[in-house]
């Protein structure tokens, strides 16, 4: 049994996408910053961090995006979420999202304009292709998404600023998994920190 905690918008939609894209069941246990949900002792007993995404395993505690997304793609590989016995590749995915988690992530934080040049390095690892890695849709490209989908309302970038991230993100908005978990999350309401 899969369990994920999950706040609406989060570092959590990655995994949240993922997790639609595999068609697994799973319990969604949506988190909220207002009422300091991931601060709760019960919680904190499960991920002592107090962050999320948090995901259970059979009740086996699994944190960080990263590490959510490879056991995903890993446990069900008919969904193509890696390159399928292609070290290389894989490695490159990992690469990316190794990347994501410490040069994006953080990013905005460092100011607008370190967060800019970040996502100009971004834009142009990605080039004109359509996915991260290969030519083919993986766990990286949901990673970089829900980074960009985030921040871009602050970045507010130019048309044409960030060419290749903005192709990428029209392509994601239009998944199937990519609306679902939208849907699902603004239903539940974002409740992000500035
Ligand atoms: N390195 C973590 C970052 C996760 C993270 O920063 N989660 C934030 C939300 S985006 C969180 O849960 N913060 C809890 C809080 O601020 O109370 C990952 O990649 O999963």
């Amino acid at each position: 049994m899969l369990t994920l905690y999950f706040a609406p918008g989060a570092s959590s939609m990655a995994p949240h996408i993922a997790l639609h894209e595999v068609g697994a069941p799973f319990e969604g246990k949506p988190m909220s910053f207002k009422k300091k949900d991931m601060r709760q002792p019960a919680f904190l007993a499960i991920n002592p961090e107090g962050k999320v995404p948090t995901m259970l395993i059979d009740g086996r505690v699994l944190t960080e995006v990263a590490g959510i997304l490879f056991y995903l793609a890993k446990r069900f590989p008919a969904a193509g979420l890696l390159p399928d016995g292609d070290i290389e590749a894989e490695a490159q995915v990992v690469s990316w999202m190794s990347f994501i988690a410490s040069s994006i992530h953080p990013a905005r934080r460092q100011g607008l304009e370190h967060a800019r040049m970040i996502y100009a390095l971004a834009d142009k690892r990605l080039g004109k292709n359509d996915w991260a890695v290969g030519g083919r849709y993986s766990i990286a490209d949901i990673h970089l998404f829900r980074l960009y989908w985030r921040f871009r309302n602050s970045l507010n970038p130019a048309p044409g600023e960030f060419p290749n991230i903005e192709a990428h993100y029209t392509r994601m908005m239009a998944r199937p998994a990519v609306k679902k978990t939208i849907e699902i999350e603004s239903k539940i309401g974002y409740e992000l920190p500035a």
